[in-house]
């Protein structure tokens, strides 16, 4: 839950926003790259093919024709935005370097349109994004500056942090960004809980986990969608997502530096956390870009029980 801003005369735009949260400049400039950038997605999402684009990925999926278009948009974006030193996308096998003067620079990991997969069924999709000061694409998530995640679903909305609470602002008929919730804070404790991966490889403890939220009276919310799935627990304020370890995947399937820890860092800003079964994902040091992790993030309370179910039992 947030709180709805006030009804002023003036929408407030996400540029006029971030000058007044006392950032530097270079850091409004590249989250309104990254937002324009979007606008850009958002065509090709709703226009594009939906055909396979005949590569594949680093995980070996065979990658479809708006994951690479989404791609492109968002890497040529930030190559010539002139604040970027190093970028790594889910979709690319390597770090891209722009530039090997890191000084005021950042370095960007993103999924340019996580869920693709969903954009044929008509189910929302969106991108996300982590921020780091420097050219340390590998370093924990806790040391990001930012992170943000556009969701592409009935309505176009933004969620963004620079570690100073979580807002989320709207895109209206003009493709304009305006505020629409401030400091978005989560409850301690929710009733919504959406449980990825197949139940027939979950491990017991995290089986036994799922009883314990049915049998409280949790509701199934799961879309295949991270980016709505979290944003629907974020929004709401309660509630827990988890992709567990699972007994033929002990890692998971979600990415540590593309999907787990843009999120990891939105939701504690927002009050909540999100742990890997063992410890914080802000904690975690990536090994490699195609790290992969368990998770369960969402509300604390919601979080540390499952930590208790998982009885230090992790990947
Ligand atoms: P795609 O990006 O390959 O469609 O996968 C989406 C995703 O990475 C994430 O958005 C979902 O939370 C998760 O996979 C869903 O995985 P399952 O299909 O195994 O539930």
């Amino acid at each position: 839950m947030g709180k709805e801003p006030g009804s002023t005369k003036f929408q407030t735009d996400f540029r006029r926003h971030l000058r007044e949260q006392n950032i530097s400049g270079n850091l409004v400039h590249l989250l309104c790259e990254i937002a324009e950038a979007s606008k850009y997605v958002i065509n090709a999402v709703r226009t594009g093919d939906l055909g396979v684009a005949g590569t594949s990925n680093l995980y070996g999926e065979e990658q479809l024709a708006l994951d690479v278009l989404s791609d492109r948009i968002l890497r040529k974006r930030l190559m010539y935005s002139g604040v970027v030193c190093n970028i790594a996308s889910e979709e690319m096998d390597e770090i891209f370097q722009v530039t090997s003067n890191p000084l005021g620079m950042f370095s960007v990991a993103y999924d340019p349109l996580d869920g693709s997969s969903l954009v044929d069924v008509n189910l929302a999709v969106g991108t996300i994004v982590g921020i780091y000061q420097g050219d340390n694409l590998l370093q924990p998530g806790r040391n990001m500056v930012g992170a943000m995640y556009i969701l592409y679903g009935p309505r176009v909305s933004m969620v963004y942090s620079v570690g100073k609470g979580v807002y989320e602002f709207t895109m209206n008929h003009l493709m304009e960004f305006t505020l629409t919730r401030e400091k978005v804070q989560m409850k301690p404790s929710g009733d919504i809980y959406s449980p990825g991966g197949l139940r027939k490889n979950y491990t017991p403890e995290n089986e036994a986990y799922i009883r314990y939220l049915e049998n409280k009276g949790s509701k199934l919310r799961y879309s295949g969608g991270f980016v709505p799935d979290i944003n629907q627990i974020l929004m709401k304020g309660k509630g827990i997502f988890m992709y567990p370890a699972l007994t033929d995947s002990p890692n998971g399937k979600l990415r540590l530096l593309f999907e787990l820890n843009p999120m990891a860092y939105l939701i504690e800003q927002a009050g909540g956390a999100a742990t890997n079964g063992c410890m914080p994902i802000l904690d975690m040091t990536p090994e490699g870009l195609d790290q992969r992790a368990p998770i369960y993030i969402g509300c604390k309370e919601d979080v540390a029980k499952a930590t208790e179910f998982l009885n230090g039992v992790c990947a």
